[in-house]
């Protein structure tokens, strides 16, 4: 017998002693996403591909999906009494929503957004924080990942699925013709050792030595001191590669790039990096920057960049090592 997220929720929160408001919140998150999937799903059919004609605080072009899924998130969190302030990609500051709520919402509303008009899977996806005592302000939400109260996402693809966790292991919801997201698996796990890499391979000669030993060893296979040959992937869609990572193992790469070394990455911590490398270590998987933790980093900025490394827990291990050498 299949259980549906909203039959989950309690039975979770009541195992687990977890605040009431914390599944208010989540449920929010998920039903504006179901409300995204419906105008992802339409694509063309409502002309609601291309380009917006705006761009965000990252200097990037927002395409029309990335404002009205950004505009579907920010409606439903200012109505639940339990949000007391958002962030958003597509935001240049926080939102303040309503000023008892217990929780701070970060997300990326639409990610992957330029497969959006080539059909690719993108996602949403979102981190949950409690509200620390007193005004609220942007350091309310610089907490370290490792303190978050929930991550996920929801992944538009073949199947829409929502994967997250309260820090009591990671769930699998699929959406069902009705609307419902009903539990798909448990507790998936991340296999500590893959075949499977993730790297935009462009890029190659920009990176630092350290990361180009890296993927020079991956790429001689069996030939190599790795003495096992790889695979590749690259979807462009950071949700994707994490979900299929989460399902069967791998590990993707973001790295910091020699043309603009005060940039430490391409992607935010905030809310990309942190709530899913908190879904892969709840699953057994791990997640860095080749320094430290991903969510051992203490932020210092709403929307700072971050390199990433995470997946398959030998393969991080392993490109943390060559780092430190
Ligand atoms: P590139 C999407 O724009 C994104 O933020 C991630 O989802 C994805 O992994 C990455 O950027 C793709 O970057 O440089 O390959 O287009």
């Amino acid at each position: 017998m299949m259980i549906t997220l909203s039959q989950f929720i309690p039975k979770h929160l009541n195992t687990h002693n977890l605040p009431i408001d914390l599944g208010s919140v989540l449920e929010t998150i998920v039903a504006a996403c179901v409300r995204i999937n419906g105008q992802v799903r339409q694509g063309a059919l409502a002309g609601i591909l291309g380009e917006a004609g705006t761009g965000n605080v990252q200097g990037e072009e927002q395409k029309k999906l990335d404002v009205i899924a950004n505009r579907l998130l920010i409606d439903a969190l200012k109505t639940n009494p339990a949000v007391a302030g958002l962030a958003s990609e597509e935001e240049n500051t926080f939102v303040a929503c309503n000023k008892d709520g217990g929780y701070l919402v970060l997300f990326d509303p639409l990610d992957g957004s330029s497969n959006i008009d080539v059909n690719i899977s993108v996602g949403t996806i979102f981190s949950i924080l409690a509200k620390p005592e007193g005004a609220l302000t942007t350091a309310s939400f610089l907490q370290k990942g490792r303190d978050q109260a929930g991550g996920g996402y929801v992944l538009y693809g073949p199947q829409t699925q929502l994967v997250f966790t309260l820090k009591h292991g990671v769930f699998v919801f699929t959406l069902d013709e009705a609307g419902s997201f009903v539990q798909t698996l448990a507790n998936p796990q991340v296999p500590e050792q893959t075949k499977e890499f993730a790297v935009n391979m462009s890029n190659q000669r920009h990176w630092f030595a350290s990361m180009q030993q890296y993927i020079a060893e991956l790429l001689a296979g069996d030939t190599g001191v790795r003495g096992k040959n790889y695979n590749m992937r690259w979807v462009a869609s950071m949700v994707a590669e994490i979900h299929r990572i989460l399902m069967r193992g791998g590990v993707f790469m973001y790295p910091q790039d020699r043309r603009n070394p005060v940039k430490p990455g391409k992607l935010r911590l905030m809310y990309e990096a942190n709530p899913l490398s908190l879904v892969l270590e709840q699953a057994g998987g791990a997640a860095g920057n080749t320094v430290q933790d991903m969510l051992d980093i203490q932020p210092e900025s709403l929307h700072q960049r971050v390199a990433v490394v995470m997946g398959s827990r030998e393969e991080v291990e392993y490109v943390a090592k060559l780092h430190y050498e």
